[in-house]
């Protein structure tokens, strides 16, 4: 193994980063080494504390020996059987140990290989559900304005963030729902923000102008997370899901950032006591230790699509590694360290700490928000004039200095760390930002 430090760093001219500003990052890299717990190691040595769990992902902390060990297992085993017309036992035991712990009645699950896939996966269950029960023409998406939802073309088209729709054709026949983001009644909300559960009531508008039987999912993060941590308005859930059951419509929740005890229950679903029709998860699943993601489908969803002859194929999709035997051995891996460490109740025991921690930062230079859910939030600051994104940016790379990763989209910086972080850490990581903020003029 190479250990990598600045003076054997390798050659960064081929690999093509995604959603980096290449060039930037080329001139003046920041690479991570190595990880454990609630550290990484940068290139120069320095340990640097985990303040957004890798992507909001790696919610058990970072190099559990229980995931590695599984991993090699089962590439000593079986490292790979084709998903098409065979497959291996460790599937379909995963499929049903997530089923354990999935809201009720959504106990059938289809296996992809990333958030994306499970979106565009979702999208396509929703739409054939229809076409299976005699209701083709219901092929229109809903989407929301502020979300991400990956970056198929599925996703990219009824996600709701400029910069990834720009200059790509997206499918027809889509439409958003307003955001809910709303810093005039809002700001400074601790957990649910009071104000804008009629922003749902927008759905009314829209089945109304194209009409419910045109119309297939609407789908929303239950708290949108790339956008910048916006928790959803007081009973704004409930009303979607009533509108969606009132007009026929399947409710989607994406809840690749949001699942997997991120709230301090095992989805949102379960946190907000709102269940959704089919449900998009990734990230978590394995605790981002393999690449994965999994689409939650209620089983009358996945009936309808059970029916003409036996022989028949009853639904034309699937990926290569669908349910790869090593991810399903990670993710197994992982739901044991969730039981074991009960993570997702320490999560929910934790979350008022948090709150009480990052709202400690109101009052630092540019702060014009601050916003917690679970263990996430995010601190808005005011874009310096003219030069939008610029103050993020330099929080980012100032708190990396100062030992601290956090995420930053624009001026957003967001927290999301690993649920094993301890008191004395959330302390920490609010010790660091706040200075770090007070720095960035
Ligand atoms: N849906 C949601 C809600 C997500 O957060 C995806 C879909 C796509 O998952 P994959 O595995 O295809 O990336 C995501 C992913 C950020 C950030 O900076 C967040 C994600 C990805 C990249 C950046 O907040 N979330
Ligand atoms: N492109 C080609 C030429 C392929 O043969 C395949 C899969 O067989 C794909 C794309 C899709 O790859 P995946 O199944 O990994 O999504």
């Amino acid at each position: 193994m190479t250990a990598y430090a600045g003076d054997n760093r390798p050659d960064l001219s081929a690999f093509w980063m995604p959603f980096t500003a290449n060039r930037q990052f080329k001139a003046d890299p920041r690479l991570l080494v190595a990880a454990a717990g609630m550290h990484y190691r940068a290139e120069d040595g320095r340990e640097i504390l985990d303040g957004t769990a890798g992507l909001w992902c790696v919610n058990a902390g970072h190099g559990r020996p229980e995931i590695a060990e599984a991993v090699h297992r089962q590439l000593m085993t079986l490292d790979f059987a084709p998903p098409f017309q065979m497959s291996h036992p460790i599937a379909f035991e995963f499929a049903r140990a997530l089923t354990t712990i999935a809201p009720q009645g959504l106990d059938r699950v289809f296996f992809t290989n990333s958030g994306s896939e499970a979106v565009d996966t979702a999208l396509k269950i929703a739409m054939a559900y229809h076409a299976a029960r005699g209701e083709g023409q219901r092929t229109r998406l809903i989407g929301r304005e502020r979300s991400y939802h990956g970056v198929g073309f599925g996703g990219l088209s009824v996600g709701g963030l400029v910069n990834n729709r720009r200059g790509f054709v997206t499918l027809p026949g889509v439409d958003h729902l307003p955001h809910t983001h709303d810093l005039e009644k809002n700001a400074f909300s601790r957990g649910l923000p009071d104000h804008g559960v009629e922003k749902a009531d927008d759905l009314e508008r829209l089945v109304a102008l194209h009409g419910a039987e045109t119309i297939a999912a609407v789908i929303v993060e239950p708290v949108a997370g790339s956008a910048g941590v916006l928790p959803p308005p007081v009973g704004y859930l409930e009303r979607l899901r009533a509108l969606c059951d009132r007009h026929g419509l399947l409710l989607i929740f994406d809840e690749v950032i949001t699942g997997f005890g991120r709230l301090g229950a095992p989805f949102a679903a379960q946190y907000f006591g709102v269940t959704p029709d089919l449900m998009t998860t990734a990230k978590g699943i394995t605790n981002a230790a393999v690449p994965m993601g999994a689409v939650f489908v209620r089983r009358g969803i996945h009936d309808a699509l059970m029916q003409g002859p036996e022989t028949a194929i009853e639904f034309f999709h699937g990926y290569t590694y669908s349910g790869h035997p090593v991810a399903c051995a990670a993710g197994l891996a992982t739901l044991d360290i969730y039981r074991r460490e009960d993570l997702f109740a320490r999560c929910a025991s934790l979350a008022p700490v948090w709150e009480e921690a990052v709202h400690s930062l109101r009052g630092r230079a540019n702060v014009i928000d601050i916003r917690n859910l679970g263990l996430m939030a995010a601190i808005e600051l005011a874009p310096r004039k003219g030069a939008p994104g610029a103050r993020g940016y330099e929080v980012l790379n100032r708190a990396l200095a100062a030992g601290l990763l956090v995420r930053v989209t624009a001026d957003v910086i967001a927290l999301s760390p690993p649920l094993i972080v301890s008191p004395d850490q959330i302390a920490r990581i609010v010790e660091i930002l706040g200075p770090v903020i007070d720095t960035v003029a």
